[in-house]
C-alpha cells in the first residue's frame, strides 16, 4: 500500500470516530456505580448497599476502535436532607449534567420514587436522556408489569432511549452502549487508548479503603468518616501506600479497629487486594485510625493493640 492510500484510510477512519461525555445520574443507590464499572469492564467506582457512598465525581473510560466513551459518575442526588455536604453533591451533580453529550438516568426495575422524580426535573431539555432501568436480575416484575411500569416512567419526560439493564450481571450493557454511541459527536479520542479513569491512582487508592468503611461498618459511621492518602509511592514492582481512617470521636476508634484489630486487619487486607488488582502490581499497604485532633494517641493505641 502506498503512503496516500495508507493516509486516505487513516484520515477515513478518523472520520468515523466517536468520542464524547456521558454522564451517569439518579437518586443515591440506583447503582449508579455498579453500571459505570460494568461498562468500562474495571473497577474504578466504589459502590456499596448504603446511600451516598459516591462523593466525587469519577470518570470510567471506554476505549475501541470505533468510539471512546467517557463516563461521568456522580454521587446519588440528595433531595431530601439540606445541608453542606448535600449541596455540594447536587451542586456536582448538576455541573455533571451540563458538559456532556448524552445523559443516563438510572433507576431500579418496578420503584419510581418522590426522589427519582426529584432528579427527573433537572435533566436537560436538550440533551439526549437515556432511561436505564437497573435491577432487572431481582425478578420482581414480569414482563407485561416491566413494561407498563417502564411506560409510567416514559409518560413523564420526553427521553431518547430506554434499556433494560442489569448492571450487576451485565445484562443489557452491550445494548447500551449502542444506544449511546450515535449521540456522542465524530472527534478522535481524547484519552490515550490504555486509560480508564482520569482520576489518579492516589484517589483510587483512598476510595478503595472508603468503600470498605462503607461496606464493614454499621449504618451511620462511614458517613462522619474521611480518608487521608498520606503517603503514595510507586515503586517498580510494589507501591507502598499509607492511608489514614480519619474519625470525628475517640470513642468511634474502637469500632474501626475492632476486637483485637479484627476489623480493621479486614478493611485493609480487602482494599490491598483490590488496589494489587487495579493497579496490577505488589502493594504494601497500611491503614490506621486518627481522631482529627489526637494522632500521637493513635500510634499509642495501635501499639498497644499490637498492629
Ligand atoms: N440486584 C442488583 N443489585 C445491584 C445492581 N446494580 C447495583 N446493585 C447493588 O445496588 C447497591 C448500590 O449500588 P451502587 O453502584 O453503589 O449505587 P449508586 O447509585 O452508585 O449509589 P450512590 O453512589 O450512593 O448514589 C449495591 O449493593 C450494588 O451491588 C443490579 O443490577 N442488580
Ligand atoms: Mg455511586
Amino acid at each position: 500500500m502506498d503512503i496516500e492510500t495508507f493516509l486516505n484510510q487513516e484520515s477515513a477512519r478518523a472520520a468515523g470516530y466517536r468520542c464524547g461525555f456521558i454522564a451517569i445520574v439518579g437518586r443515591p443507590n440506583v447503582g449508579k456505580s455498579t453500571l459505570m464499572n460494568h461498562l468500562i469492564g474495571q473497577k474504578v467506582s466504589i459502590t456499596s448497599k448504603k446511600a451516598q457512598t459516591t462523593r466525587n465525581r469519577v470518570t470510567g473510560i471506554y476505549t475501541d476502535d470505533t468510539a471512546q466513551f467517557v463516563f461521568v459518575d456522580t454521587p446519588g442526588f440528595q433531595t431530601y436532607h439540606r445541608n453542606a455536604l448535600n449541596d455540594r453533591l447536587n451542586q456536582n451533580v448538576t455541573e455533571a449534567i451540563g458538559g456532556v453529550d448524552v445523559v443516563l438516568f438510572v433507576i431500579e426495575s418496578m420503584r419510581f420514587t418522590d426522589a427519582d422524580r426529584a432528579v427527573m426535573k433537572l435533566l436537560p431539555k436538550h440533551t439526549p436522556v437515556i432511561l436505564v432501568v437497573n435491577k432487572v436480575d431481582k425478578g420482581n416484575a414480569d414482563a407485561a408489569a416491566l413494561n407498563a411500569f417502564i411506560e409510567g416512567v416514559r409518560a413523564e419526560f420526553d427521553f431518547a432511549g430506554c434499556e433494560t439493564v442489569s448492571a450487576k450481571h451485565g445484562l443489557g450493557l452491550a445494548a447500551l452502549m449502542a444506544q449511546v454511541k450515535p449521540y456522542l459527536p465524530e472527534s478522535v479520542s481524547m484519552y490515550p487508548e490504555e486509560m480508564v479513569t482520569d482520576r489518579s491512582s492516589r484517589f483510587l487508592a483512598g476510595e478503595i479503603v472508603r468503600e470498605k468503611l462503607f461496606r464493614y461498618l454499621g449504618e451511620e459511621l462511614p458517613y462522619a468518616m474521611n480518608v487521608e492518602v498520606e503517603q503514595f509511592e510507586e515503586g517498580d514492582d510494589i507501591y507502598h501506600i499509607y492511608i489514614a481512617v480519619l474519625v470525628d470521636k475517640e470513642n468511634q476508634k474502637p469500632i474501626v479497629i475492632g476486637k483485637g484489630g479484627e476489623k480493621l486487619k479486614k478493611i485493609s487486607t480487602e482494599a490491598r487486594l483490590d488496589m494489587e488488582k487495579l493497579f496490577g502490581c505488589k502493594v504494601f499497604l497500611k491503614v490506621w485510625v486518627k481522631v482529627k485532633s489526637g494522632w500521637a494517641d493513635d500510634v499509642r493505641f495501635l501499639r498497644e493493640l499490637g498492629l
